[in-house]
């Protein structure tokens, strides 16, 4: 239990971090991007109980040279985070991570806990390791494409997400992202070139960024709880009373 506490600290630590440092920082290196892997899209509307979404997970590398040979990644360490609304109706398990073909060194990370819902998350368990993350590695540097001064995008993998097969609740969602591990100096984990300069394993957090997460939900206004139908109504008959009086 002491042992989940600190790793959840650290998932939040490493999202607040990587949250504030995201696009302002020009230190960045490398951005993780999650999204659908036939439609591209970051928006997915859920709609039938038990549907699995396939997500690719890409490393947009920082290019400012306008060069795309020169950019390319050998190793990151991932965690796969989904965050349910509050009335966490809309669950589904994290499994399937598959590191793409060129990375086939690292370890594809494992079924887990990262939240209090019962729906599986999908990373590693130890506090102090990149052992059983998301871990695509390459004993060369892989290269990407990209367009312009864009960034180099290279492909990692991917992972699916499952719905847990309860009936559908309207207006509920869960929002699924990639969380870059950092050990607990807060350092992340990686290897990489940006225009040509090679860095490698545990640099800053600040040199790291992941794109807004997946947002998966199932259309239409939530259902008021029935708490809240007895206050709408008790407004409505006193409306009632009152044109009544007049
Ligand atoms: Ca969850
Ligand atoms: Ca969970
Ligand atoms: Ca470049």
């Amino acid at each position: 239990m002491k042992k989940m506490s600190k790793m959840l600290a650290l998932s939040a630590a490493s999202v607040m971090g990587l949250s504030a440092f995201s696009s302002a920082n020009a230190a960045v290196l490398v951005t993780i991007d999650v999204r659908q892997a036939t439609t591209n899209s970051k928006s997915i509307e859920i709609t039938a109980p038990g549907q699995a979404i396939t997500l690719n997970v890409y490393a947009e590398i920082t290019n400012n040279n306008g060069d795309h040979s020169d950019d390319s990644i050998a190793a990151i360490s991932l965690r796969f985070n989904s965050i349910e609304d509050a009335t966490a109706a809309l669950q589904g398990n994290l499994s399937s991570a598959t590191a793409a073909s060129a990375f086939n060194l690292g370890s594809n990370g494992a079924q887990t806990q990262y939240d209090a819902n019962p729906d599986f998350e999908w990373g590693g368990t130890a506090t102090n390791s990149a052992v059983n993350n998301f871990t695509p590695t390459s004993a060369v540097q892989q290269a990407g494409s990209g367009a312009g001064t864009g960034p180099t995008e290279v492909l990692l993998g991917t992972i699916t997400w499952t719905q847990n097969g309860l009936p559908l609740v309207p207006g509920t969602f869960t929002d699924v992202n990639a969380v870059i591990y950092a050990n607990l100096a807060g350092n992340g984990s990686f290897q990489l070139k940006s225009d040509g300069t090679l860095v490698s394993n545990q640099n800053a957090a600040a040199n790291e960024a992941v794109t807004g997460p997946v947002h998966l939900f199932v259309a239409g206004v939530a259902i008021p709880e029935p708490a809240s139908i007895g206050v709408l109504g008790m407004g409505a008959l006193a409306l009632v009373a009152r044109r009544r009086r007049k």
